[in-house]
C-alpha cells in the first residue's frame, strides 16, 4: 500500500523570493528618557536581516527592503523591535510574527487562475487569535508578484504596530 506524506510539499523545495519592506513604525514604546531609537530585526528560519537604527523616534519610517529566501515546509516570518544603546544592551520593544502560508496558498491559486497582469484580490485575512494583524489585510496578484500590506501588532509591550509590505516573487507555473 502506497503511503504518502501528510502534506504535498517537498522539503527544501525552494518557493522564491520573499521581499519584506519594512514601511513603518506606530506609537513604539519608550525606552530611553523620552524616546527611543528602533531598528527591526526579521527572521525567517536561519535567515536574519535588520533595518537601520532611527534615532529618538517612537514613529519610524524606515520603508527599507529585506530579502529571504521561501523553501518548503513555509515557515512563519518572525519580527522583533530593538531599542538600540550605547552603553548597555540593547532593549526590547516587542515582537510579532506572520505566517506566511496565506501567502503561498494564495500564489498556487494564482497559478490556478491564471492571474499574470493587473491587480487581483487573490485572499483577504482578518485578525483573530491566532495572528498579530490589526486590521484585515489582503493578499493582491499585483502584475503577477503577491503583495500584501500588513499591520501587525507588537506582543508583550504596551503598544505598538509595525506596517509591512510582503511581495513574493515566484514563478507563474
Ligand atoms: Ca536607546
Amino acid at each position: 500500500m502506497l503511503c504518502l506524506p501528510p502534506s504535498e510539499y517537498i522539503m527544501g523545495e525552494h518557493l522564491g523570493i520573499l521581499k519584506v519592506i519594512v514601511v513603518q513604525g506606530k506609537r513604539l514604546v519608550i525606552r530611553d528618557f523620552k524616546s527611543s531609537d528602533p531598528y527591526v530585526v526579521v527572521k525567517l528560519g536561519n535567515q536574519t536581516a535588520k533595518t537601520k537604527v532611527i534615532n529618538s523616534c517612537l514613529n519610524p519610517v524606515w520603508n527599507e527592503e529585506l530579502s529571504f529566501t521561501l523553501t518548503e515546509p513555509v515557515g512563519v516570518l518572525n519580527l522583533e523591535v530593538f531599542d538600540k544603546d550605547l552603553l548597555k544592551s540593547d532593549d526590547k520593544m516587542g515582537k510579532a510574527f506572520l505566517n506566511l502560508q496565506p501567502l503561498v496558498s494564495a500564489a498556487r491559486i494564482r497559478n490556478i487562475l491564471r492571474v499574470s497582469s493587473g491587480e487581483t484580490t487573490i485572499r483577504k485575512l482578518v485578525p483573530d487569535s491566532e495572528n498579530c494583524l490589526v486590521r484585515e489585510s489582503s493578499i493582491n496578484s499585483v502584475n503577477g508578484e503577491l503583495v500584501q500590506n500588513i499591520w501587525l501588532r507588537l506582543q508583550g509591550v504596551e503598544s505598538g504596530e509595525l506596517e509591512l509590505t510582503i511581495k513574493f516573487i515566484t514563478p507563474l507555473v
